[in-house]
């Protein structure tokens, strides 16, 4: 298969080609059995609008749903090339921050999958979330840039134009082809303005925010809380909105719509508030095509639906009218009318649209005019109903439903576990791939020491690779023999790293006093951090100050390890996901709305420490209490503390002799002796006065968790038998059954 495209293009055999020959070549094959799958002829189509698509590699994964991917890799091996070296060569888009930007790509891939017409609506961001690069135990941000002259984009023929208030920018679309698994193709839409400069770039991801003619789709917003450059990001939201709404009309059309029967043939999921200006543009539009108000406004709300990601009130999204008006001028009158039709039927001033303050509140919007609201997990959407959008849910409590969050298992199993793979179809047939619930079979083997012992085993394996790869990458040794216990996910307080980090300080301490662990301790964390969010890159300070602490002290090195990735990304997260023995999902309960990692962590046979948070609780539920590490308050605790606001973390210090010695540890002199004195102290003080995540009340039921965990890792047949539960029950979590679910309650296609 590959033999033949090389000899046509090279005019030599595989052996005598270079690695960057072969990728061409790969690149070619797939986009060509890929096109021919599109997924066309349908009548109504989803578009899936997103500022964030976190795919990250895409040739292993695109041979694998083609179904070619073993031939592949013998036609290689046998000429003495490594499909692993190729992969290696491939840069990873990261068009995304974190976990909704990975669930919009893990979504279009079970779209295809099931065979259903859907395609993504996004930015050509020029440069990805930054790389990390770490100095002197601190965050740089460096640019991250992605696009080839020869890589995945395929440049459309469509001509696109967009309307700022004071001036017109022409944009092109790229395409870049989504293949389901053994199914067809459909297509991520990204647009990208003509006119971006990367020479703006200055030192760092510093830029030229002025400009934004030059700057629109130069950079991905590394950010939820850097406040520099907001406008610029409203910016970036409607020009994607404004090419989304031209594409959206240009095909519905020409599938033959008349445009009154616009919901018939377009369904459109608002990916977070990021693109909630497409209910204003469509109105826009639908007006300017002649059709009366009161229509254009059903039409529109019959197409979309808002998913929610978040209950952290400063991720809500607030725009200051002023804002629009400079960047699209012509959505303001649209955005007021709407405003004041809600403000006639309902005075309760939670619900308006507009505030007394002139900012628009954009998940109302989305709330009042789509016809769905989702969580992404069962207790988030009950928070959501009860608690945060409780106004909103007595208006419309059949708008409101939940979908919870999945991951596709082509990604997060097939392609980062090949082992473990191999074994479950050798064991119970290869039905999961395409029918994730068939893993439930494994639950046959429960008592099956062969069974048993063959997943120890592939866990060691893959520890062994992952040790490897820290070794070649960051020339860090791991100890393949501890407990890999791991906390990968962006850096934030909520998330609570700082928790894990005073457990790692509270075992050193206990080590050097002479108290040693059974077995030695692994503590892996993977992070980035906003650049603006100061004690997020504190606490990543803390960690490598640890791990370099740690490293220099001989009575501790043999029995505690603090290794922090360098640069977490997606790729990384494939090679680190099947090494884990412990997965930590210790977020504050009630805080984090699904979380994803935490599924992917458990069909990979590692077992979750968490509080009952997100869908750690559909977990929990699953697996049952033998095969999780719950611990901490729960989400009505939490919520009735910020309720009374008597929260005062310094009780919960001077109660606790262990604590108090580790937050201490913090500004000792030992720390200061390494670490910047300013921000530990920082973090200290961030701790003692405020805590707003209340770790300290969670920390003595975390150490004693984590104690139990340890303790129960050392039976060895006991931990392979929760492994494998684990295993056995994550098929709830496949995206395959999420989208199935959005499709059957929201989109109909
Ligand atoms: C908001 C305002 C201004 C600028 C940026 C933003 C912004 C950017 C990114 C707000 C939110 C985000 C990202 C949110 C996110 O990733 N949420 C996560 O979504 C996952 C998928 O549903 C969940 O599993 C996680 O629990 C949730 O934190």
């Amino acid at each position: 298969m590959l033999e033949e495209i090389v000899l046509k293009s090279y005019g030599r055999d595989i052996s005598r080609c270079s690695d960057e020959e072969l990728y061409q070549a790969l690149l070619a094959l797939v986009q060509r059995e890929a096109s021919g799958r599109e997924i066309k002829g349908h009548k109504k189509k989803l578009y899936y609008i997103s500022a964030e698509f976190l795919i990250g590699k895409l040739l292993s994964n695109n041979l694998i749903n083609l179904g070619i991917y073993d031939e592949v890799e013998k036609e290689l091996s046998a000429a003495g090339k490594s499909l692993a070296a190729l992969e290696e060569r491939e840069p990873e888009p990261s068009l995304g921050n974190g976990g909704l930007g990975r669930l919009a790509a893990c979504f279009l891939d079970s779209i295809a999958t099931l065979g259903l017409s859907g395609d993504g609506i996004g930015l050509n961001y020029h440069y990805g979330l930054f790389q990390q690069k770490f100095k002197k135990r601190k965050q740089m941000e460096v640019p991250n840039p992605w696009i080839e002259e020869n890589g995945w984009l395929i440049p459309s023929d469509r001509e696109f134009s967009v309307s700022f208030g004071d001036f017109d920018v022409s944009a092109t679309m790229y395409d870049i082809l989504v293949t389901g698994y053994e199914n067809g193709t459909n297509r991520l839409h990204l647009f990208d303005l003509d006119s971006v400069e990367e020479t703006i770039v200055r030192k760092g991801i510093d830029f030229d925010k002025s400009v934004i003619q030059k700057n629109l789709t130069l950079f991905l917003y590394p950010d939820d809380s850097d406040e520099a450059g907001r406008l610029l990001r409203v910016y970036q939201q409607y020009f994607m909105v404004s090419c989304g709404a031209q594409l959206i009309f240009a095909e519905a059309q020409e599938r033959g719509s008349n445009l009154h029967d616009l919901a018939d043939y377009v369904a459109i999921q608002i990916n977070d508030t990021h693109p909630s200006m497409i209910i204003p543009e469509m109105i826009r539009i639908l007006l300017s095509k002649g059709i009366e108000w009161d229509e254009a406004v059903r039409i529109v709300t019959d197409s979309c639906a808002y998913t929610n990601h978040t209950i952290l009130a400063e991720a809500l999204e607030k725009w200051p009218v002023a804002f629009i008006e400079k960047v699209a001028p012509n959505l303001v009158p649209i955005i007021r009318r709407l405003d004041e039709q809600v403000k006639k039927n309902c005075q309760n001033p939670a619900v308006a649209i507009i505030d007394e303050q002139e900012r628009i509140h954009m998940a109302h919007m989305d709330m009042h005019y789509g016809h769905s609201v989702n969580g992404v997990a069962y207790l988030h959407t009950e928070i959501l109903k009860n608690t945060e959008l409780n106004a909103f849910y007595q208006l419309y409590p059949e708008k409101f439903n939940n979908k919870t969050n999945g991951i596709t298992f082509r990604r997060w199993l097939l392609h980062c576990n090949h082992p473990l793979t191999v074994f479950l179809e050798k064991t119970i047939g290869g039905e999961f791939k395409k029918d994730a619930e068939c893993l439930e079979k494994l639950l046959a083997y429960k008592e099956d020491d062969t069974v048993l012992q063959r997943l120890v085993e592939i866990k060691k394996e893959n520890k062994h690779v992952l040790v490897q790869y820290m070794k070649q990458t960051q020339g860090i040794q791991l100890n393949e023999d501890s407990i890999f216990d791991i906390q990968i996910k962006r850096l934030h307080e909520y998330k609570r790293q700082q928790l894990n980090a005073l457990y790692a300080i509270h075992k050193y301490l206990e080590i050097k006093s002479g108290k040693r662990p059974k077995r030695p301790i692994t503590l892996i964390f993977g992070a980035k951090a906003a650049p603006a969010y100061v004690i997020a890159k504190d606490i990543i300070h803390l960690i490598l100050c640890l791990q370099r602490l740690i490293e220099k002290d001989r009575d501790v090195r043999p029995y505690l390890s603090v290794v922090m990735v360098e640069n977490y990304n997606v790729t990384k997260a494939e090679k680190l996901i099947p090494a884990c023995d412990i997965s930590e999902q210790i977020s504050l309960a009630s805080k984090e709305a699904s979380g994803t990692g935490n599924m992917k962590f458990m069909l990979n046979g590692a077992v979750t420490l968490g509080t009952e948070d997100g869908a750690n609780v559909e977990i929990h539920e699953l697996v049952g209490d033998e095969n999780i590490y719950v611990f901490g308050e729960d989400s009505d605790t939490v919520i009735a503390r910020y309720e009374r606001g008597d929260y005062c973390s310094r009780d919960y210090y001077e109660k606790d002799e262990d604590l108090k010695a580790a937050v201490d540890f913090i500004v000792s002199k030992k720390m200061l002796r390494i670490g910047n004195k300013t921000c530990l102290n920082r973090l200290y003080r961030e701790l003692l006065d405020k805590d707003w995540f209340m770790t300290f009340p969670d920390y003595p039921a975390y150490a004693e968790a984590k104690e139990r965990a340890f303790a129960d890792y050392e039976d060895t047949r006991a931990w392979a038998q929760k492994m494998l539960v684990n295993i056995a029950k994550a098929g709830f979590f496949s995206s395959d059954r999420t989208i199935a679910q959005y499709n059957e309650d929201i989109w109909r296609l």
